[in-house]
């Protein structure tokens, strides 16, 4: 587990070594420079928690998209210990300023991970997801305001887990919400867009709501007391669910808790 670190001071003592190897053949003197660099590694390796959690091997699955701009998806994330997937802006061509953080992800595989942009793409552009890794192992995404933590997981090859997706913003796709309130009255439909939910808030007992992704990114409509779930809907995906008792349901995107709504079921 801690591998990489100790092959990080195993070359800096190699290092040392060939400066006062280099330093002996010439004169004296040389020990005294050599004193310095091997104090520093040392250091350093104590304040660093991160030698004490893996950050290799990680790796991302991902693929270029169709969005709204206020998310990417990231097909799979390969974890070697708690960590975030942070996305990055561009910064002309490679990783820019970060722009969203996952939530805690646990070590292992975590498919269809859907990250949130805190600045949302106005345009079709491309966004850069890094693994970062939990270094300090507190479950909060520190990197850049707590010295040395949580700093990115590489791959088995060594490469920092990082890779471009380009997020492909739809145009001209404004009129969609008012197609399926218009149904409403004859076939009602919770229509999911720009993550929310809207449309039927009131059926008959018997009723057959259908449920329908407008998103780019994955959702569910969820029950929170489990009368219904439809699972993850793709873009264009739906879900059909018929109720058969009255009463008032509260639901949810499991993906995304923040997304929530209503429906009350009539006798
Ligand atoms: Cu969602």
């Amino acid at each position: 587990m801690n591998r990489p670190a100790r092959t990080a001071s195993a070359v800096a003592a190699a290092a040392i070594l060939t400066l006062a190897a280099c330093g002996g053949d010439d004169d004296e003197p040389a020990e005294e420079p050599a004193a310095e660099p091997a104090a520093e590694p040392a250091a350093e390796r104590a304040e660093e928690p991160a030698a004490e959690v893996p950050v290799s091997p990680s790796a991302l699955t991902l693929a270029d998209q169709d969005g709204d701009g206020t998310s990417v998806t990231v097909g799979a994330v390969d974890l070697p210990a708690d960590g975030f997937i942070a996305v990055h802006g561009d910064g002309g061509g490679s990783p820019g300023p970060v722009i969203g953080v996952s939530e805690l992800l646990p070590a292992g595989t975590s498919s269809d991970v859907t990250i949130t942009l805190d600045t949302p793409l106005t345009d079709t552009g491309t966004v850069f997801p890094m693994v970062h890794i939990d270094t300090n192992a507190n479950g909060v995404y520190e990197f850049g305001t707590v010295e040395g933590a949580d700093g990115p997981g590489t791959t088995a090859d060594g490469d920092v887990a990082v890779g471009p997706v380009v997020i492909t913003l739809a145009g001209g796709d404004q009129g969609a919400g008012d197609e399926g309130a218009g149904d409403a009255a004859a076939e009602p439909t919770i229509v999911i867009s720009n993550f929310a939910f809207s449309g039927v808030t009131e059926v008959a007992v018997g009723t057959t709501v259908t449920v329908v992704n407008e998103d780019g990114s994955p959702h569910t409509w969820s029950a929170l007391d489990g009368t219904f779930d439809s699972g993850g809907l793709g873009q264009g995906e739906t879900f059909e669910f018929t109720f058969t008792e009255p009463g008032t349901y509260d639901y949810i995107c499991n993906i995304h808790p923040s997304m929530t709504g209503q429906i009350v079921v009539t006798p």
